[in-house]
């Protein structure tokens, strides 16, 4: 039945109605009762009682967001070749040296360009970076005109100028205050970013162009890789090149995203063991919010809305989320030990503040079955009290963004780790 349903659900075009009638519950008295599965506990029952016991579940536990939510991505076995486009050795005041770089992936004769723009703290022998994707292109992070407006597909945008899904410069720098990269750079940190429409185009495209493209050879089934997967995918990517960048401190790499690209942030460092530090911000549904609260955003309405984001599998779990093998804590839960920072907004209602909370909560005995503090508190603490564990949290007043704010935890949280 299971089986029927998802092939009956691969065909049949998405009633846009679904989304159009959809109702948010944001009422706490309406949450649901829910058990989340144990973490620590295999599928077939049995208890984690040792290291390597975890190290088993924390396989399992990866096969399950692959099967079931997030798609199973490719192993690279293309070419990446790397063209430096700028180089301003006096960037912010004279503190950072600035690059914009081309990495061409190639495999089997298709291409795909990824324009990465990274900031390097000067007097710094090998500086941690964050690693982030971006929303509105490379131009918008700084008012610098040698960053290149992307070529690649935008979603259209008046505010931004954006029109014929091309992006235009009258937005240089509009995002300055969301990548406060000066911030970043007077304490330590370097920052690479690039726009995330480079990996693939954020539309449903029946997964033919972006980096989706470089593997038309394989054919897709149900488990297949979606755009979230593919986004964390392209985020590797860029590790693969920074691995090899002087002046960076590769065992020192944390990953940051907004949104969508915080679900593709968290993913990222599910699977790619060379991030040693994540960072969540309003990630909501399909990121650090359970699932199972449906307060806000609802598996079902996020694969109605956006179809392409998870493999065709998750739709099984429309308006059945007690029937997911796995809730958003485990998510947290295989990133353990590393430190793992969740930003809330409180008029975010739709990414579930809470529910991004109680995620860390519930990941939390991981971390203290390996030895590490996870989240400190298990009350959701008030508006703008940052709490910071190996696990961090804050909540802060407003609604949907990566603010100034944020970023100010995130350096202390780094600064906390890895100072
Ligand atoms: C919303 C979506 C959320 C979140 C957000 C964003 O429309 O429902 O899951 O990802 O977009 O990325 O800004």
């Amino acid at each position: 039945m299971k089986k029927l349903v998802l092939a009956l659900a691969a065909f049949l075009p998405l009633a846009p109605s679904l989304a159009q009638n959809f109702i948010p519950n944001y009422d706490e008295e309406k949450v649901p009762d829910y058990v989340l599965p144990d973490p620590l506990r295999f599928a077939n029952g049995q208890r984690v009682e040792s290291a390597a016991d975890w190290e088993n579940r924390k396989l399992e536990t990866l096969r399950l967001f692959e099967e079931e939510m997030f798609g199973i991505s490719p192993a690279w076995d293309g070419q990446m070749r790397v063209q430096e486009l700028s180089r301003n050795e006096e960037a912010l005041g004279g503190k950072a040296v600035q690059r914009e770089v081309k990495l061409t992936l190639e495999r089997k004769g298709q291409t795909v360009d990824l324009v990465l723009l990274t900031f390097l703290p000067k007097g710094v022998d090998k500086a941690p970076m964050f690693v982030g994707l971006n929303f509105y292109g490379n131009h918008t992070i700084s008012m610098d005109e040698a960053i290149q407006v992307t070529k690649s597909w935008i979603r259209n945008n008046a505010d931004m100028g954006y029109t014929n899904n091309q992006a235009s410069d009258r937005n240089r720098g509009s995002r300055v205050t969301n990548w406060p990269v000066q911030d970043m750079v007077d304490r330590g940190y370097g920052l690479a970013t690039l726009y995330y429409g480079d990996i693939d185009p954020d539309f449903d495209d029946g997964f033919a162009n972006g980096v989706h493209a470089l593997f038309l050879d394989e054919v897709r089934n149900e488990n297949s890789w979606g755009s979230v997967a593919a986004w964390a995918w392209g985020i590797s990517r860029v590790v693969d090149y920074l691995e090899d960048v002087p002046g960076v401190d590769r065992g020192r790499l944390a990953v940051v995203g907004h949104s969508r690209l915080g679900k593709a942030a968290l993913w990222a460092a599910a699977v790619d063991p060379r991030f040693s530090m994540a960072i969540s911000n309003n990630s909501g549904c399909g990121g650090a919010a359970l699932s199972r609260r449906r307060f806000g955003e609802t598996v079902e309405r996020i694969n109605t809305s956006f179809p392409h984001w998870f493999n065709q599998r998750f739709r099984y779990y429309n308006k059945e989320e007690d029937s997911l093998p796995m809730d958003q804590h485990q998510l947290i839960a295989l990133l353990a030990p590393n430190p793992v920072y969740i930003a809330s907004a409180a008029d975010d209602l739709w990414a579930d503040p809470k529910g991004e909370f109680l995620s860390a909560v519930a990941a939390t005995p991981v971390y203290q079955f390996l030895g590490k503090e996870g989240m400190p508190v298990s009350e959701w603490p008030s508006i703008e009290v940052p709490v910071m564990g190996t696990l961090g949290y804050h909540v802060r007043t407003g609604g949907h963004g990566m603010l100034y704010y944020d970023w100010m935890q995130y350096l202390d949280f780094a600064d906390k780790h890895w100072k």
